[in-house]
C-alpha cells in the first residue's frame, strides 16, 4: 500500500463514510502520532473480536501507534490470537500457515527489496509463543541466522490461548494449565539467549506496562531491522482466559510480572547501536535547530 492508495480522489469525499474519512485526514498515515494522543485520532486498529481485557489487544494496538510507516509496512501473523487484531488493521496483512511465519516474511522482504527498490518496505511478523518458539522454531531460528532484514515480535502469553490453554515451549515450569493437567516439566525457553546466539541486531523484552516504552522499541526494531539486519521483540501479552486473571487485574498482573520476572532489556550488536546513535544524534540536532520548528 502507498499512500496514494488510501488518499481521496478529489470531489468523492462526500461519499466516503466518516470513518474512512477521518482515516486518510487524520491517523498516522497522515502524520507521525504520539502514544499519548491515542483515542484522539483514528487509529489504524478500532474493533477487534479478542476477549474483554486481553493484554495482547493493547500491545497490538500501541504497536500500530509506533509504526515508523505504516503505508509502507506488511505484518505477517498465522494462526492465534494476535491475527484477530492484525487482519483488522488498516495495514496489510498476510497470513502465513502456522509455523511459516518467518520464511513467508523472509520471502516478503526479499521480494519487496526488488519491486519497490527506491523505497523502505517494513515486514513484521507478529506471532503467539507457541507460533514462533515452537511450531515455528526452526523458521524463526533460520531466519535470524541468515540476517532477514525484518522484525519479529512475539506476542507471549505463555500458553496456545487459540486454542484453549495447552503448554508452549515460554510456559513456565510447573505451570499447571486447562491442557497441561500436571504442570509444564520443562524450563520458559530462552528465545532471547538464542536470538543473541543468532546474531540478532537488536533484541528486546517488554511489557505493555509502559505504553511509550512499548512504542519506543517497535520503533527501534522496525528501523534497525530496516537498516541493519533481523530484530526480535519478546513481548509479555498476558492471556487473562487461560491463566484466570480477573480482567479489572489484567495491568496489575502485568507489573507483577514485569517486577518479578519479565523486566524490560534491550540488546544492541555493534552495528545496530552504531546506528541508533546517529539517529538519536540526528534527531537531537532536528530538535535543537533553530531553522526547524
Ligand atoms: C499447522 C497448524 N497446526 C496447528 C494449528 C492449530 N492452532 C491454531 S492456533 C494454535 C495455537 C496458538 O497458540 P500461540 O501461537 O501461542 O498463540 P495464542 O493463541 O496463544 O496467541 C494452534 C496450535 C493450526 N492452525 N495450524
Ligand atoms: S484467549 Fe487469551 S490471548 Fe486469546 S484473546 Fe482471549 S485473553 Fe487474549
Amino acid at each position: 500500500m502507498s499512500l496514494a492508495t488510501v488518499r481521496v480522489s478529489p470531489g468523492f469525499e462526500q461519499y466516503l463514510p466518516q470513518e474512512y474519512y477521518d482515516l486518510v485526514k487524520d491517523s498516522q498515515f497522515v502524520s507521525p502520532r504520539k502514544v499519548s494522543e491515542m483515542g484522539s485520532f483514528k487509529e489504524l486498529i478500532e474493533e477487534h473480536p479478542m476477549c474483554a481485557g486481553c493484554a495482547m489487544t493493547l500491545f497490538i494496538r500501541t504497536m500500530y501507534v509506533a509504526l515508523p510507516s505504516p503505508e509502507n509496512t506488511v505484518f505477517v501473523g498465522t494462526a492465534g490470537c494476535g491475527r484477530l487484531v492484525l487482519s483488522q488493521g488498516a495495514v496489510p496483512f498476510i497470513y502465513g500457515n502456522y509455523g511459516d511465519t518467518n520464511a513467508v516474511a523472509s520471502g516478503l522482504k526479499r521480494g519487496l527489496g526488488i519491486r519497490f527498490a527506491d523505497k523502505p518496505k517494513d515486514v513484521i511478523v507478529a506471532a503467539g509463543d507457541g507460533g514462533l518458539a515452537d511450531i515455528g522454531f526452526s523458521m524463526v531460528m533460520h531466519s535470524w541466522f541468515r540476517k532477514e532484514k525484518f522484525t519479529t515480535v512475539m506476542l507471549d502469553n505463555e500458553v496456545y490461548g487459540n486454542t484453549g490453554g495447552q503448554e508452549s515451549g515460554m510456559t513456565q515450569k510447573g505451570m499447571v494449565l486447562k491442557m497441561a493437567p500436571n504442570g509444564k516439566k520443562f524450563e520458559k525457553m530462552d528465545m532471547i539467549g538464542l536470538a543473541k546466539t543468532a546474531g540478532v541486531a537488536y533484541i528486546a523484552r517488554v511489557v505493555p506496562t509502559n505504553p511509550n516504552r512499548v512504542a519506543a522499541t517497535i520503533q527501534k526494531a522496525v528501523l534497525i531491522a530496516r537498516e541493519i539486519g533481523p530484530t526480535f521483540v519478546q513481548a509479555y501479552t498476558s492471556c487473562n482466559i487461560e491463566y484466570a486473571i480477573p480482567t479489572p487485574k489484567v495491568m496489575d498482573d502485568a507489573r507483577e510480572v514485569e517486577n518479578a520476572r519479565y523486566q524490560f532489556t534491550e540488546y544492541f550488536s555493534d552495528d545496530a547501536k552504531e546506528y541508533w546513535d546517529n539517529i538519536v544524534v540526528e534527531k537531537r540536532k532536528i530538535k535543537g535547530s533553530a531553522t526547524v520548528e
